[in-house]
């Protein structure tokens, strides 16, 4: 009996991958205005009125909601710059981003 093994021992992936999308995600508190949160999700995230009302009220609601998928950097960039806003204001308000399974 031959013992060779017939399990190739590296795989070549033969498609080119595609870079994994982050998520920006919108967390809830009690201080900031609502109108406010409404404000900065068109402003950053080029939502009209009621996309960004709808992202809102389901993070005042459920806790956090997901805004939108980006690569890395731009998910990263965005909700900083977001949080920066209501930083700027004196509200708590945090986006935060997370890789996409
Ligand atoms: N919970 C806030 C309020 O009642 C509004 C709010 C909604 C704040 C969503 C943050 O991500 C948020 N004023």
């Amino acid at each position: 009996m031959s013992n060779i093994a017939t399990t190739p021992l590296t795989k070549v992936k033969r498609k080119t991958q595609r870079p994994r999308l982050h998520k920006v995600i919108l967390l809830n508190d009690d201080y900031t205005p609502r109108e406010f949160v409404v404000t900065v999700l068109r402003a950053e995230f080029r939502m009209n009125e009621s996309q960004a009302y709808r992202v809102m009220l389901t993070a005042h609601r459920r806790g956090a909601c997901v805004v939108a998928v980006y690569t890395k950097d731009v998910a990263e960039t965005k909700a900083t710059r977001a949080t920066d806003a209501g930083r700027s204001k004196g509200y708590p308000l945090m986006f935060t981003t997370e890789p996409e399974e």
